[in-house]
């Protein structure tokens, strides 16, 4: 966790959000500012106002060179991110509205995979990054939004890796089996896994997170906390049920005009943006089925169905206006009299006044989409029920229905039962309603919006907290089924896996805790164990210094065994004469405190110990090794150099369990190979499927490793797991 001092003590926020809380318009060359209407404002804008702090987002319109959309009038600073028209088309319509909104939304069908799409919403999440890294240690926290920006913790992490982060998610967070669809979704993770805090409307969505960074990046969780260790540094993910402004509605439709008349119609109230994810088609058969079932309700019933216009430039939603038009033609058509249509369709917005008093003045609401992250319009309804009180009915796939249990629940694909529901809540009795109603609105005038804002910054103040020590059930949980009464093989880096990382290379000292625990393990009749590192054979052979244990040196060009021929890979000796001379190379890159460590057929040039950004001279030593024909891969704070054949830990782990098992070495022993580095990926992806994987330490990469172990002493309780196990075949 970042230290506090760092942090400013004042309240100021940064928030970042696809839109800016208002629209910004070109009117014959001017620039004019209209409030953005929608949840995610409605929720921030109290909050930030009285705060002050920052908000930065899309402005809705291409800026031109100069232009400034703020005003000395603005309660707090505003930070438009331009965009391009095609950078709107992929980022936005495509990868936001067109893949992750549908997949999101349990609609994968819906979605579209385009590679292109992906780069874009990659650029303009670095875009948003770059807009907040400034305000970001000056605020409290930074508070990113929704799933447009998913990658934006990331990349703002880097800029500002003391800064206090947090993100909410406004849409649902879909099981791991859809999740796992998406190509990208191990980056996604990554992403908020940068964030300290991350919140979601319900525990459902909460534990889909936490299934999928455990099965996908291999993390540790704690599900009755909702922590996420990830490479060491925890990440809390809560429930936070977005609220409204109750007082706000409440006063609204108190204050409304109120109607000329009170017809004799019943008003059954539907209010969606026009989105297929909000079941205004299925809503619309549930009436049909109403009138069909209940004959009674013809001439007294009607559906008033406002659908505010919605990314119409998307034919998905094109299709889905046209679809709504001719069903409400079919069934006024079908049920009409000369004095009666039972439907009124307004695609349109409408002010909020006349909004509060269609929520005040209906019977029945009838909120059903098919999947929604919360729904604020069933808590407006609740809030403008301040007469006679009327019924909600409300979709269970809904975040709002977690809490609104009063509410008559529904299947929206079951439009019988839909129907059913409005018919009990049209005959339902008075005290029946005064009473559901009354619970609704006494929880949601007490978790209204400020008290949901105050929550969220609460708990990302507080300390995150730690997970318990890593137990023995937990590690058998991934083990015990892998390695059945198989003969283990375990491949263990040394440096960074065995010992933490120090300053240089001949501090690094195995704990006699380790040692004794290897020493165990190589005693076993049923387990064999190798070193693997990237030092020279004989230094990380004197380090460890125990019988019984195979070592692998120079990232496996040399390989010693108790019961193998030595090897020495053959082409890697012709190098060895000019990793001296690549040696002499570097030494113009040995200023400050960086230094080359010489290790026979391979060299380090380690560069840990230089202070500043030693972007420059890594980019020359990378110059030199290569110029000098050496392959250059990072390390921890070091570039190594190798011979360019081909051999890396991955191809050094086969060729070790080949020539000690043979061919079919994967029906003899079951392989654990656990490494902290780069250079350990290339055995991660040579063993993907074959292995039980562990990358210890930072997350700084994606990894190809099975599971992630936070430090040395995680690494430390898998061995002693294994000491332990039972024997094989015993
Ligand atoms: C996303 C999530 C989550 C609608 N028509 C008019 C109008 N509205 C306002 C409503 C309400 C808002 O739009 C719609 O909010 P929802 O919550 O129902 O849905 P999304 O826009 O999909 O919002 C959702 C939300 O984010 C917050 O986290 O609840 O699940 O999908 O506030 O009042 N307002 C006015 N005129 C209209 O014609 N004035």
């Amino acid at each position: 966790m970042a230290p506090s001092s760092k942090r400013s003590s004042g309240r100021a926020l940064c928030v970042l959000s696809n839109r800016l809380p208002f629209t910004v318009q070109r009117n014959r060359g001017r620039l004019e500012r209209k409030p953005s209407t929608g949840g995610l404002v409605k929720a921030l804008e109290p909050a930030l106002r009285k705060r002050g702090g920052t908000w930065i987002g899309w402005p809705g319109v291409e800026l031109r060179r100069g232009e400034r959309i703020g005003s000395s009038k603005d309660p707090y600073k505003v930070v438009p991110v331009s965009l391009s028209e095609t950078e709107v088309a992929r980022y936005y319509h495509g990868f936001s509205n067109g893949t992750l909104w549908p997949l999101f939304h349990s609609l994968p069908a819906r979605a579209h995979f385009d590679r292109r799409d992906w780069i874009t919403y990659e650029k303009v999440n670095v875009r948003f990054a770059e807009a907040a890294a400034a305000s970001a240690l000056e605020s409290e926290l930074v508070w990113v939004h929704d799933y447009h920006l998913m990658l934006s913790p990331h990349h703002l992490r880097e800029a500002a890796p003391d800064a206090r982060l947090a993100f909410f998610l406004h849409i649902p967070f879909p099981p791991w089996d859809l999740f796992r669809l998406l190509p990208w979704d191990r980056d996604l993770l990554r992403g908020l896994l940068a964030c300290d805090l991350v919140g979601f409307h319900v525990d459902g969505y909460v534990q889909n997170f936490l299934d999928c960074v455990e099965k996908r990046l291999g993390a540790r969780v704690d599900r009755a906390a909702g922590l996420v260790d990830y490479g060491g540094r925890v990440v809390k993910a809560g429930a936070f049920p977005l609220g409204i402004d109750f007082d706000m509605f409440e006063e609204s439709a108190q204050s409304a005009p109120q109607p000329k008349s009170h017809g004799a119609e019943r008003v059954i109230l539907g209010v969606d943006r026009l989105d297929y994810t909000k079941g205004i088609p299925q809503r619309i058969r549930g009436l049909e089925r109403l009138l069909e079932l209940h004959p009674r309700h013809r001439g007294g019933v009607v559906l008033l169905q406002l659908a505010v216009p919605s990314r119409s430039q998307v034919s998905d939603y094109r299709d889905l206006k046209r679809e709504i038009d001719e069903l409400v033609g079919r069934v006024n058509g079908r049920f009409a009299t000369d004095t009666w249509s039972p439907i009124r369709y307004l695609y349109r917005t409408v002010p909020l006044d006349r909004l509060t008093a269609m929520y005040r003045d209906a019977d029945v609401a009838l909120v059903t989409p098919l999947r929604d992250g919360m729904n604020l319009v069933a808590k407006e309804f609740v809030a403008c029920q301040v007469d006679d009180p009327g019924v909600l009915v409300l979709s269970e796939l809904a975040g709002a229905a977690s809490t609104m249990r009063e509410a008559l629940q529904v299947n929206p694909y079951n439009i019988d039962e839909t129907a059913e529901a409005m018919h009990r809540a049209l005959t339902m009795d008075e005290t029946e309603r005064r009473s559901r109603m009354g619970a609704l609105r006494r929880r949601e005038r007490r978790d209204n919006v400020h008290a949901w804002v105050s929550h969220f910054l609460d708990e990302s103040r507080a300390d995150t907290g730690e997970l318990t020590p890593l137990t023995d059930e937990e590690i058998g949980s991934w083990l015990t089924s892998y390695l059945q009464s198989y003969r283990v093989s375990l491949f263990l880096d040394y440096d960074g896996t065995l010992t933490p990382l120090v300053d240089h290379p001949s501090k690094a000292r195995l704990s006699d805790e380790i040692r004794q625990t290897i020493a165990h393990l190589a005693k076993r009749d049923d387990t064999e164990v190798a070193i693997i590192s990237g030092r020279a054979l004989a230094d990380v052979r004197e380090l460890v210094d125990l019988p019984g244990l195979t070592y692998a040196g120079n990232h496996g060009l040399e390989v010693e065994a108790p019961d193998l021929p030595p090897f020495r890979h053959e082409d890697a000796e012709h190098y060895h004469h000019r990793v001296v001379e690549l040696a002499e190379a570097l030494d113009e890159v040995c200023s400050g405190g960086a230094w080359v460590e010489p290790k026979g057929h391979t060299l380090t040039w380690h560069y840990r110990a230089v202070r500043g950004d030693a972007g420059a001279l890594l980019e020359h030593a990378r110059q030199i090794i290569e110029g000098s024909g050496f392959q250059a891969r990072e390390a921890h704070k070091a570039l190594e150099a190798r011979p360019p054949i081909g051999w890396d830990k991955g191809r050094a782990v086969l060729h070790v369990l080949r020539a000690r098992y043979g061919p079919g070495w994967p029906e003899q022993a079951r392989v654990i190979y656990v490494g902290d580095d780069h250079t350990d990926e290339d055995a991660f992806r040579q063993l993907a499927g074959m292995a039980m994987t562990f990358r210890v330490g930072p997350a700084e990469t994606l990894t190809a490793a099975r599971r992630r172990l936070a430090n040395v002493d995680a690494v430390a309780a898998v061995l002693s797991w294994l000491a332990k196990r039972p024997v094989a075949g015993a």
